[in-house]
């Protein structure tokens, strides 16, 4: 179901993203933002469904893309899980908007060569800007289909440099209760925390998202930077990066931390290890008739050719 377009080397370098291109479409999309904002939002069915028009320059032709319809604008930007800005599907929206994801720097430290600071158009303007439409699934049995805009997490890690005792990547949002009122609230051990294996990182699935359908990544949806891991719950997906730490052991992780009977470290989709309150077997898709039939889930949600081999051998109902 995965249809790969082109090979990463058929992409010339005139695609690659211009730093400036970046940063000038950045600042006006944060004015056009502002003004379709408030105008059009009673006639949609969710509040994130305004575009905001300005795209996000030279993105790349897909290299992966799913044969499926793209989940309707209005419900990827409308119905979200984003706890810093409330625990409601449509509480992100609303209570992101006011948020300001510029400037932003991530911080790089532990088992790698270059740590430092980065500001993001840093980490990001070198690599090529590519549209992936992946599947994406909640592990509260929701699922979409997503057009994201990132480039591949495995390039920059590469620049980066871990060191050979890197075995895992950890990732880290934002604390600032100030702009992220749900931090406020101790719902979760702030901040939210998430990680990867070094070779889960390095799968060329593994994305690091400034955007969705061709625009900058709307603050609901973890504006600046957020992860993309398509055979994983979307938790996994840890949005608003501040920091990417190297590390020799496994890192702790948010959900696991929380409930560790009932969100593992790996959390790779899989319709055959039911979570503790229910099946994981279906999945209604955002935007379908209330009447249509749920879906069913598929073993790393349709990503097992592309991702099996990276637990061969391993218990899957005890890593889950
Ligand atoms: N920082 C942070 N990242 C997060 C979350 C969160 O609450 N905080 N929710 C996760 C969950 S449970 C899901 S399903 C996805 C939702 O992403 P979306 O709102 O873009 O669909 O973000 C993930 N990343
Ligand atoms: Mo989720």
């Amino acid at each position: 179901m995965l249809i790969k377009h082109k090979s990463p080397s058929d992409v010339r370098s005139s695609e690659i993203t211009p730093r400036e291109m970046f940063f000038d479409r950045r600042s006006l999309l944060k004015g056009a933002a502002g003004l379709s904002g408030g105008v059009l939002l009673g006639a949609l069915p969710f509040p994130g469904g305004a575009r905001a028009g300005a795209m996000l320059p030279d993105v790349a032709e897909s290299l992966y893309k799913v044969d499926e319809t793209p989940t309707p604008f209005e419900h990827v930007t409308g119905y979200n899980n984003f706890y810093e800005f409330g625990t409601g599907k449509e509480d992100p929206a609303e209570n992101a908007r006011k948020f300001n994801p510029k400037p932003w720097s991530v911080v790089i430290d532990g088992e790698v060569e270059k740590a430092a600071r980065y500001d993001l158009e840093d980490l990001i303007s070198p690599h090529r800007l590519e549209e992936r439409t992946y599947r994406f699934r909640c592990v509260e049995a929701w699922s979409m289909v997503v057009p994201w805009v990132g480039v591949p997490l495995a390039d920059v890690i590469k620049r980066l440099g871990p060191t050979s005792r890197a075995k895992y990547v950890a990732f880290e949002t934002l604390l600032d209760p100030d702009r992220m009122p749900g931090q406020r609230r101790a719902l979760l051990d702030w901040p939210y925390l998430e990680g990867l294996r070094m070779d889960e990182a390095m799968n060329p699935l593994s994305l690091l998202v400034v955007g969705l359908y061709g625009e900058v990544l709307p603050n609901q949806n973890g504006a600046p930077v957020r992860l993309m891991v398509p055979w994983k719950y979307g938790f996994k997906a840890i949005k608003s990066i501040v920091r990417m730490s190297f590390t020799e052991t496994m890192p702790p992780t948010s959900w696991n931390r929380s409930s560790p009977h009932e969100y593992g470290f790996y959390a790779n989709v899989n319709p055959q290890v039911s979570h503790p309150r229910w099946s994981q077997a279906r999945e209604r898709r955002i935007g379908d008739s209330f009447f249509s039939p749920k879906r069913e889930t598929l073993m790393f949600n349709g990503y097992g050719e592309e991702v099996a081999g990276l637990y061969a051998g391993m218990d899957l109902a005890r890593n889950y």
